[in-house]
């Protein structure tokens, strides 16, 4: 046995050190602990022999299409600014909108001839669109482009589906219904933090935790893989953030070694207040950013990509995060309408494929784009 003489600026990371180079899961103590030290650096570093063992220096990116169908929503969610209320009586509301399915196979169509492998598709919640709007949405651009892979509907928009059908479907048989239509993956998002007491002060009405993992459950016994997120940087506390990523590892846990499918990739995101009902926040801050993405590199040991969505964390901090524990960078995203802090407050929020790869490239990374699920993707013409 080695022994380790690293001295550090923060002995209590002593432990935690040792843990990780000998490859032991790391506890809820131990997360708050990264949280609160000052030695950032051996955090970061920390974060980064655990990516290195994972993916050595290779930075994943995709080629991609994000499609918000529509911002109506029958929530209030305070931390949302992208909502936008319905009036039943057909009246116009300012900036609402809804796609139609033409629309929205158009708008796929555009991104498989430009070489997008995936579409990801979420919105709000809807109150008067049926369930085939969803089925028929997921049937049209597999019949316009069978190669796009559809990565669509959070867990509460699955839960929502089950609530607008008659007879009222199951979880399972929306889930089934959608991939028979086409669906090939579940994206991470609502998950927002796995607390009672932040459910209550900020999203409420939505439906909380136990539904979104029910969801995320029965989506791996059916063999659908997901992602997972969390939305940190409002009113929630460390110890609610560390919680929430301790119930994703046990759920993973379970994942892997029961059901067919599991998270591929857990996706922090960073809290925009802009426009919402908590713009009097100041959201988190880069550092917090970084440390946020390295804790769960550390104790996410079985979620085998952690993702820095450059929409929300920034180009230039999702940059930096490749050497703290980050392997994953999300894709060119085109149109994005849930936060606006790129594209200069436009939906226009576009990455090419060489601004990507530069960005990765000057991280000390090999760019390597993937389809949804991490398969590699080699191709002549980028
Ligand atoms: O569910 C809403 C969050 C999510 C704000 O799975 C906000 O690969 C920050 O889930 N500031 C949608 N976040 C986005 C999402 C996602 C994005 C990229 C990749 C993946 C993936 C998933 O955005 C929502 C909500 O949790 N959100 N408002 C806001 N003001």
């Amino acid at each position: 046995m080695t022994t380790d003489t690293t001295t550090l600026a923060d002995p209590a990371l002593k432990a935690i050190r040792d843990k990780v180079l000998a490859n032991e899961r790391l506890s809820a103590e131990d997360g708050l602990l990264l949280y609160r030290t000052p030695d950032i650096f051996t955090l970061g570093e920390l974060a980064n022999i655990v990516r290195e063992r994972l993916h050595g220096r290779r930075a994943f990116y995709n080629i991609n299409r994000h499609i918000n169908y529509s911002n109506y929503c029958v929530l209030r969610c305070k931390f949302c600014a992208f909502y936008r209320p319905y009036n039943p009586r057909g009246e116009q509301v300012p900036d609402g909108y809804q796609f139609s399915i033409d629309e929205i196979v158009e708008q796929a169509r555009e991104a498989a001839d430009s070489g997008a492998t995936e579409v990801h598709i979420v919105g709000g919640l809807h109150p008067t669109l049926p369930f085939s709007y969803y089925t028929d949405m997921c049937r049209g651009i597999k019949a316009a482009c069978p190669e796009l892979h559809i990565k669509a509907f959070t867990a509460i928009e699955i839960v929502h589906f089950t609530r607008i059908t008659r007879p009222r479907m199951s979880i399972a048989e929306v889930l089934t219904a959608l991939r028979d239509a086409g669906l090939g993956s579940l994206p991470g998002g609502g998950a927002e933090i796995f607390d009672d007491r932040v459910h209550e002060e900020t999203f409420k009405n939505k439906v909380g935790e136990q539904h979104w993992f029910d969801v995320h459950r029965i989506a791996h016994e059916l063999g659908i893989p997901s992602n997972a997120t969390m939305l940190y940087g409002h009113i929630e506390s460390i110890e609610e953030r560390v919680q929430h990523m301790l119930k994703l590892r046990a759920h993973q846990d379970e994942s892997r070694a029961q059901r067919k499918a599991h998270f591929n990739c857990f996706v922090p995101l960073s809290f925009i207040p802009d426009g919402s009902a908590l713009s009097h926040l100041p959201g988190p801050t880069g550092l917090d950013d970084l440390r946020t993405l390295a804790v769960a590199r550390l104790l996410l040991d079985n979620i085998p990509h952690i993702k820095a969505f450059w929409i929300m964390q920034s180009p230039k901090l999702a940059q930096v995060a490749l050497n703290w524990g980050v392997d994953d960078f999300d894709g060119t995203v085109v149109w994005y309408d849930i936060t606006r802090r790129e594209g200069n407050g436009t939906n226009d929020q576009v990455l090419d494929v060489r601004q990507i790869q530069r960005l990765l490239r000057e991280a000390g990374c090999d760019p390597v784009e993937r389809d949804t699920v991490y398969n590699e993707v080699s191709r002549e013409d980028v």
